[in-house]
C-alpha cells in the first residue's frame, strides 16, 4: 500500500470507528427538570422542560430532540404516550421547552422522557423517565377552610407581644386500601404538618412570605405511605411567621404597627385527598371539627425566637388515640375572595447543612459560649439532660466582644432568644426551634448546671435550597476565603426572599441590595426558581404610580418607606439577569406590563426630559433616595445615578423586548435610551467628557443621605457606572476609564464607592484596560477592601468594610452593623466574569466567552498565580482555569455539549500557543478567529481544551 492510501485507510478507519462509537453512545440527556425542579408539583398549565446533555465526543451539538409525556410509566413509549409526543423537533434547544401536549388538569401525574439527535443525525438513547404533577389549578377545588385558634390576647409583655403558638389536630378514618394520597396545605403564618407523628416533607417556614392579600402559596405532599387503613392522625403546629409576627424595624422606628401586619391570628388550610384502590375517592379537609389548643410552644416569632416548655408537651399528640377532649374546636376564619392560592414556585427553605461546634468557653457569669466557626443563618439543635423545670436560655450573636461577651447590640430590637424548659427526661431530651431563625456564629447558653460538651449543640444551616452551581479557587488564601464568605452570605440571605441581613430586626428584601447582587448570585447557586418566586413579590409590591418598592413584600414598616432610584430598578434588572443566566423569557413576558408601567413612571417623572436633574426626587425620604449608600467622601448626586439607571433600564428593556418578540416596545425603548444618553451628556458632562453636576442646587444638602458632605459629578462611582452601564459611547470609554483610574490614584488607590459604586468598579476598570488596578483593589488588604474584612477575621461579607476591626473593634455597634450583608459581595461578578473570564454571549450561556484576566506579576504571596472557576450552566459545566509559572501560561477550558465558546488565550500570537500538546495554528479541533490586545481568539465547540502559551 502506498503511503498515501495507507493514510486514507487509517483515516477512514478512524472515522468509522469514531462513528461507531457515536452510534453506541450518542447524546445522553440527564438532569431532567420541569420549571427548574426535579419531579415537581406545579400549577403552571404549560410547564417548561429542560435537560442537560453529555457526550464523550468533542464538538457535539444536538440537532433535534423528541419528548414523550404520558400518564403512566408503562405507556411512556412512542406508540402509547397519551399526553404528548413532540415528534422529532429540529434544533439545539434543551431548556425552556414549553409543554405542548393535551391540556393538563388538576392532579395529573405526567411521566416524561427525552432523546436527542447529535451533529451526525444519530439518535441517542432515551433518558430515564422523570415526572411532574399538576397541583390544584383552581381555587374552587379547595374544600379546606381557614382554621385556627385566637391566642392573641396572651403573651403581652413590656416590650414584646408574643402569644403562644396554636396546635391543631384531627383523626380521620381510612376505610379501605389506598392507592394514592396527597396532602395540599397552606397557612397564613407558618405551619408544620405531621401525619401519624411523621413530619410531611422537609421544608421549613412553609408556605413562605407573600403579599397575603394578593396570594398565598401551598405545598403538596405525597403521603401515600404515611397513611394506613383505619384511624390516622393529622397534627399541625402553626406559628405567626411573616403573616402575624414581628417584621423588620417596625418596633425600632416606633411604627404604629410592629407585628401582625397582615392579620393577628395564624390560620391553616389543608385537604387530604385519598384515592382508594377500588377507584373511589375521599377528601378530608380542615374545618370546625378539628381540635385546637395551646401547648408547649409558649412563644414563637421569626425575629424574637421561641420559648418551649417541654413540661407542657402533649405526649404523642401527633398519633392516633391521643385524648384531645379538653381541646377546643378550631375557629373558622373568613377567606379573602381576591387572594390567590397557588403552588409554591420557589426552592423550599430547609436545613441544607449541619455544623459542629468548634469550641465551648465558660464565662464568669456562669454562661457558656459555643462557637460554630462560621457565621450563618439557621437554628440549633439542642441535646440536654436535667431536671424538670430547668431553664436553658440561648442567645445568638455574630461576634464576641473583646472580653469574650456575646455581641448582640447589632441585633437592635430583634430579641433573637430561644428558651427551653426541660421536662426532666432521665434519658436526655432534644429540641430545635421550628418557626424562627437567627444570623449567628456564637450561641450563649445560660442555665446549665454542669460544664457542657461540644455536642450539646449542632448548628442547622437554614436557607432556600438553591443548588450549588459555582466554584472558585485560587492559590491566594484571601481570595478563597472571600469566595467562601460570598457564598455563605448568599446562603444566609437567600432565605425565602433575598434579605439584606439575617440577624437584626430587618431581614427584608431590599431591592437595591437585590439588584446589585443578582448577577453574582447566578454564579454561585441556581437561583432561577428563587427569583421566579421573588419577582412575583416584587410585582405584587409595585405602587399604583408604577414605582417598584424599597423592599418586597412590603408591609408598612415605616410611613415614609416608598421607593428610591438604585433600588426600584430591581424590577427590571433582576428579571434581566434571570433571562441572561437561564434564557428565561417567560418571566419577562409575564412581568412585561409591570415593567412597562415602571418605565412609564420614569418617563413621567422626568417630565419628558429623559434626565433627572438635581433635586428631582425631593418628595421621597431620604431626599433623592439612598444614592450610593455607604460611600465615602463627596456624594455622587442621586439624581445623576437615577438618570444612569433610567438609561440602563431602557437598554435592558430594549433587549428584553427583542427576546419576547415585541418589536413595538423594542423600538420605543431604543429611542428612549438614545434620548436619555443625549440628555445625560447635555446635562451632566462638560466639553471634556467629564461628569459634573450643579452642586449649588443641593444647597446645604439637608435631607439627603450625607448631604452635608457636598455633591460632585466627578466620582469613582459615576465613572464605574458610566462604563458598566454603557452611558458613555464605546469611543469615550477609555477616557472614562482614565478618569476612574486617576480618581482612584488621587484617593491613594482606595475605593470611595458604596453599594451602587462598588459592584461596577472592578468590571469598569477591566473593561477600560485597567485590569491590573482591578486586581490590586481585589487583592488589597487595606481599608476599604474585601481583603480588609478577611484580614479582620470575616467568614461572611459585612455591611461595612470596617464593621469590625482588630484595632477599633465595633465602631458602629448598635447602629447598622450587619456581619452578613451581601451587597459588597457583588465583586463575585468580576471574579467569575473577569478573573476567570466567563461571560455569556447568548442567554443561558449557549454561546459564551472565556477571557481570563491574568493577575499582575510581582505580587508575591499576595498575588494570584493559579485560578480555577466553574459554572454548572443550563447547558452543563463550563470551566475556566489558568496558571502561570516562569513565563508559561497554562489554561484549561471546559465547553459543554451544545455550546460555542470564544476562548481568549493570553498570548500575543497563535504561534506561541499549544493546544492539547499540539500547535494551535494547525489544530482541527478549534478555529483561530483573530486576536485582540494580548489575546489569541479561538472558537471551540464542546470538549476540554488545554492551552499552553510560552512568553
Ligand atoms: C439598610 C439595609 C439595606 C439598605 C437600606 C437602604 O438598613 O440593610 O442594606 O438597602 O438600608
Amino acid at each position: 500500500m502506498k503511503l498515501r492510501s495507507l493514510f486514507t485507510f487509517l483515516w477512514s478507519a478512524t472515522l468509522i470507528l469514531g462513528t461507531l462509537n457515536v452510534f453506541a453512545k450518542g447524546l445522553n440527556p440527564s438532569y431532567l427538570r420541569c420549571e427548574y425542579k426535579v419531579d415537581p408539583v406545579t400549577d403552571v398549565s404549560n410547564p417548561r422542560l429542560s435537560w442537560v446533555l453529555a457526550s464523550d465526543e468533542n464538538n457535539q451539538v444536538q440537532t433535534a430532540y423528541q419528548i414523550l409525556v404520558s400518564t403512566s410509566k408503562e405507556s411512556l413509549t412512542e406508540r402509547d404516550a397519551d399526553l404528548w409526543n413532540s415528534g422529532k423537533v429540529n434544533g439545539r434547544d434543551t431548556y425552556q421547552i414549553v409543554y405542548n401536549g393535551k391540556p393538563l388538569k388538576s392532579r395529573d401525574l405526567c411521566y416524561w422522557k427525552v432523546r436527542s439527535w447529535d451533529k451526525n443525525g444519530v439518535a441517542g438513547p432515551w433518558s430515564e423517565a422523570a415526572t411532574w404533577e399538576m397541583g390544584l389549578l383552581s381555587k374552587t377545588e379547595w374544600k379546606g377552610k381557614w382554621i385556627g385558634l385566637d391566642l392573641d390576647h396572651l403573651g403581652k409583655g413590656k416590650v414584646y407581644h408574643l402569644p403562644p403558638a396554636p396546635y391543631l389536630r384531627k383523626e380521620i378514618f381510612i376505610k379501605k386500601g389506598l392507592k394514592k394520597a396527597r396532602l395540599y396545605i397552606t397557612a397564613l403564618g407558618v405551619y408544620e404538618m405531621n401525619v401519624n407523628g411523621q413530619k410531611a416533607g422537609d421544608a421549613r417556614l412553609t408556605p413562605g412570605w407573600t403579599d397575603y392579600d394578593k396570594r398565598v402559596y401551598y405545598q403538596t405532599y405525597n403521603v401515600t405511605t404515611s397513611l394506613k387503613e383505619g384511624p390516622n392522625a393529622l397534627a399541625a403546629q402553626l406559628s405567626y411567621g411573616w403573616y402575624a409576627g414581628y417584621l423588620g424595624y417596625g418596633l425600632l422606628v416606633q411604627n404604629p404597627v410592629v407585628r401582625g401586619f397582615y392579620g393577628r391570628v395564624p390560620t391553616l388550610k389543608a385537604q387530604l385527598e385519598i384515592q382508594y384502590a377500588d377507584g373511589t375517592t375521599e377528601t378530608f379537609s380542615t374545618d370546625e371539627t378539628w381540635k385546637a389548643s395551646q401547648g408547649a410552644l409558649l412563644e414563637s416569632d421569626l425575629l424574637n425566637g421561641e420559648t418551649y416548655d417541654a413540661r407542657l408537651e402533649f405526649k404523642d399528640w401527633g398519633k392516633t388515640g391521643f385524648n384531645d377532649k379538653s381541646w377546643k374546636n378550631a375557629e373558622i376564619f373568613p377567606d379573602k375572595g381576591e387572594r390567590k392560592v397557588q403552588v409554591y414556585p420557589g426552592p423550599p427553605v430547609k436545613v441544607t447543612q449541619e455544623l459542629a461546634v468548634k469550641s465551648v468557653t465558660p464565662r464568669p457569669d456562669g454562661t457558656y459560649i459555643f462557637d460554630l466557626a462560621q457565621n450563618f443563618a439557621g437554628v440549633i439543635s439542642l441535646k440536654v439532660k436535667g431536671r424538670a423545670g430547668d431553664t436553658i436560655r440561648l442567645r445568638y450573636g455574630e461576634k464576641l466582644h473583646p472580653d469574650g461577651r456575646l455581641m448582640t447590640e447589632n441585633l437592635r430590637m430583634a430579641r433573637a432568644t430561644d428558651t427551653y424548659i426541660l421536662r426532666g427526661d432521665a434519658a436526655g431530651e432534644t429540641w430545635e426551634p421550628k418557626f424562627t431563625f437567627h444570623g449567628f456564629q456564637y450561641v450563649e447558653i445560660k442555665g446549665l448546671k454542669e460544664a457542657p460538651s461540644k455536642d450539646m449543640l449542632t448548628g442547622l444551616v437554614v436557607g432556600s435550597d438553591t443548588p450549588k452551581v459555582g466554584s472558585f479557587e485560587t492559590d491566594n488564601a484571601m481570595a478563597n476565603q472571600l469566595y467562601s464568605n460570598i457564598d455563605w452570605t448568599q446562603r444566609a440571605n437567600y432565605l425565602e426572599i433575598p434579605t439584606d441581613c439575617p440577624q437584626r430586626d430587618e431581614r427584608i428584601a431590599w431591592t437595591g441590595d437585590a439588584q446589585v447582587y443578582a448577577k453574582s448570585a447566578t454564579f454561585n447557586r441556581d437561583v432561577a426558581s428563587f427569583f421566579t418566586k421573588w419577582i412575583v413579590d416584587l410585582n405584587d409590591g409595585q405602587y399604583e404610580s408604577g414605582a417598584y418598592p424599597l423592599y418586597a413584600p412590603r408591609p408598612n414598616l415605616r410611613w415614609h418607606d416608598t421607593f428610591s432610584p438604585g433600588w426600584m430598578e430591581a424590577g427590571i434588572i433582576c428579571p434581566y439577569q434571570v433571562y441572561r443566566a437561564y434564557a428565561d423569557t417567560r418571566m419577562i413576558a409575564e412581568g412585561w406590563t409591570y415593567m412597562v408601567r415602571f418605565m412609564d413612571f420614569l418617563e413621567k417623572r422626568s417630565k419628558g426630559t429623559h434626565v433627572f436633574v438635581e433635586n428631582s426626587f425631593t418628595d421621597i425620604s431620604p431626599k433623592g433616595g439612598f444614592g450610593d449608600w455607604l460611600s465615602f467622601g463627596k456624594k455622587t448626586p442621586p439624581d445623576l445615578l437615577a438618570s444612569f439607571y433610567y438609561c440602563y433600564c431602557a437598554d435592558l428593556m430594549t433587549e428584553m423586548a427583542g427576546a419576547i418578540g415585541n418589536g413595538k416596545d423594542k423600538k420605543r425603548f431604543t429611542e428612549t435610551a438614545a434620548a436619555i444618553r443625549k440628555a445625560i451628556t447635555e446635562h451632566y458632562t462638560d466639553a471634556d467628557g467629564k461628569f459634573k453636576c450643579n452642586a449649588k442646587a443641593y444647597g446645604d444638602g439637608e435631607g439627603y443621605v450625607d448631604g452635608a458632605l457636598g455633591f460632585t459629578g466627578h466620582t469613582q462611582t459615576v465613572y464605574a457606572n458610566a462604563i458598566y452601564m454603557n452611558i458613555v459611547k464605546p469611543a469615550d470609554k477609555t477616557k472614562a476609564g482614565n478618569f476612574l483610574a486617576a480618581l482612584l490614584k488621587e484617593n491613594g488607590n482606595k475605593m470611595s464607592t458604596g453599594f451602587l459604586g462598588a459592584k461596577p468598579m472592578l468590571p469598569a476598570l477591566s473593561a477600560t484596560g485597567h485590569s491590573d488596578e482591578a486586581y490590586h483593589l481585589f487583592l488589597s488588604k487595606e481599608f476599604p477592601s474585601w481583603g480588609f474584612e478577611v484580614a479582620n477575621g470575616s467568614t461572611t461579607i459585612w455591611e461595612r468594610w470596617d464593621s469590625f476591626t482588630k484595632e477599633d473593634g465595633f465602631k458602629y455597634n448598635a447602629a447598622m452593623n450587619s456581619f452578613s450583608h451581601y451587597a459588597f459581595g457583588a465583586v463575585c461578578e468580576w471574579m467569575f466574569g473577569n478573573a476567570a473570564g466567563i461571560k455569556s454571549v447568548k442567554p443561558g450561556f449557549a454561546e459564551f466567552i472565556i477571557r481570563p484576566e491574568i493577575a499582575p506579576d510581582g505580587m508575591g504571596n499576595d498575588g494570584v498565580n493559579e485560578l480555577k472557576a466553574s459554572l454548572q450552566s443550563m447547558n452543563g459545566l463550563i470551566a475556566s482555569e489558568w496558571s502561570k509559572k516562569s513565563g508559561t501560561l497554562r489554561m484549561k477550558v471546559m465547553v459543554p455539549v451544545n455550546t460555542i465558546a470564544n476562548i481568549y488565550v493570553p498570548a500575543s500570537n497563535a504561534g506561541q500557543v499549544k493546544l492539547n500538546n499540539k500547535t494551535l495554528a494547525t489544530s482541527k479541533d478549534v478555529q483561530v478567529t483573530g486576536s485582540e490586545a494580548g489575546y489569541v481568539i479561538v472558537k471551540a465547540g464542546s470538549g476540554t481544551f488545554e492551552f499552553v502559551a510560552e512568553k
